[in-house]
């Protein structure tokens, strides 16, 4: 992404706040895994929405007065013996480049020039992107901000830019959907990958191999998350981490994967019969998914309601699992549908994005999820792409991974 990206993040996020007031952003520090190991860094979000930069203690300030705004960077400063150690930092007029910030000083002059802004030009309040997550206890770096602020200058007002910056991300920009068709076709070469190689006998650590080389094969050398593969029964636990199962003669393998390119990351689910023939049972169940997903790529556009979303799935979906004879009344739906299935993607593959009370809009891309669990047959899998809001309709991001029993099963013969 070009600087005029950042750029046009950070004006429409000053045009939301009022004047006299200061933002502080942080990329995020280095977290200790144990003794002298640490988990490899990755950028907070808004921070990256607003910089493109990706080093860790890094530091944006946006300063708005009637004028218009004031920004600085603040960067880790060069360092001999470290940069032997841990590999080249950002130079100022590389961070200028990105993320068409003029004005970049090093990170230890951060707290300096807090507190002469502070002072000078008389701030009051000051936005955090203060983000917690309800079951835990872990603080980040705005945390730390907001008690440093606390402390030393208790008569500023802090408040969250986090509901902003949701509303911000909700629509996507042409160079992010760009981003965001590169990184389906990289997916679909680490699902045809799995796909292909996929017999009876096979272990999901070994499918995962299969998807993580694929995409290494392109320069990428994670997935876009925790890529959730399993096989047989481990399908019923709906996010499944372990990878040491393995696919018998009759399972259904599932994957739900996703790909990161240019900071947006795809989230693409499929369900595939081990040995490359779906059962009488599982294409029927297959197709009862399939044609949910179909119907709401023929009905999606501008204007619907995101709530109604997820309900149009599960009454669709109950329609057709009524039709195969396989869920007698609207009321038993949920033994068979265990979550919702329109989440949108982009900079986090669970967008933060606020889609409270809002209609459907040209630039929302969220997910097409269609899960069906039927535990008494054995067979759990979910159809999920990547569906992109246009002006007249929409369009299924993701729609050249194979999709139909068809494809499936002409790729793996
Ligand atoms: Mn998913």
């Amino acid at each position: 992404m070009k600087a005029d990206f950042y750029k046009e993040n950070r004006r429409a996020f000053m045009e939301k706040v009022e004047t006299g007031t200061l933002s502080v952003f942080m990329s995020g520090e280095l977290l200790r895994k144990s003794a002298d190991d640490d988990y490899p860094f990755y950028a907070n979000r808004n921070f990256v929405y607003l910089t493109g930069i990706e080093q860790r203690d890094s530091i944006l300030m946006l300063y708005k007065n009637a004028e218009g705004y004031k920004e600085i960077l603040f960067i880790l400063p060069s360092d001999m013996m470290a940069e032997r150690w841990t590999g080249e930092r950002i130079r100022p007029e590389i961070a200028a480049e990105i993320s068409g910030i003029e004005n970049i000083q090093y990170y230890d002059e951060w707290n300096m020039q807090l507190a002469s802004m502070i002072q000078k030009e008389k701030v009051q309040t000051i936005y955090l992107d203060l983000d917690h997550k309800s079951d835990r206890r872990n603080w980040n770096s705005a945390d730390w901000m907001k008690q440093y602020i606390e402390t030393g200058y208790p008569q500023i007002e802090i408040r969250n830019a986090l509901p902003i910056l949701k509303k911000l991300r909700l629509i996507k920009k042409d160079c992010e959907i760009k981003a965001l068709e590169h990184a389906e076709k990289i997916t679909r070469d680490g699902i045809v990958a799995m796909m292909e190689h996929s017999k009876p006998g096979m272990y999901e650590y070994q499918y995962k191999a299969e998807y993580d080389y694929a995409l290494a094969q392109h320069g990428v050398l994670e997935p876009g998350f925790t890529s959730i593969i399993s096989a047989g029964k481990n399908n019923f636990c709906i996010h499944y981490y372990g990878y040491m199962g393995q696919a018998k003669a009759g399972d259904i393998v599932l994957n739900d994967v996703g790909v990161r390119w240019g900071h947006m990351v795809t989230d693409v689910s499929r369900g595939w019969p081990c040995d490359g023939k779906y059962t009488e049972k599982q294409k029927l169940l297959f197709e009862c998914a399939y044609r949910t997903s179909q119907h709401m790529f023929d009905i999606l556009k501008p204007g619907i309601p995101m709530k109604e979303v997820d309900l149009i799935i599960r009454k669709y979906n109950y329609e057709q699992l009524k039709e195969a004879g396989v869920c007698k009344s609207y009321e038993e739906i949920g033994k068979y549908m265990w979550h919702g299935g329109a989440h949108h993607i982009g900079f986090d593959v669970h967008d933060m994005v606020d889609v409270e009370g809002v209609l459907t809009q040209p630039g929302m891309v969220f997910c097409v999820d269609i899960g069906i669990y039927h535990e008494e047959w054995g067979i759990g899998f979910r159809l999920e792409d990547n569906c992109l809001i246009t002006d007249s309709g929409c369009r299924n991001l993701s729609e050249d991974i194979p999709r139909t029993v068809e494809d499936i099963e002409a790729i793996m013969s």
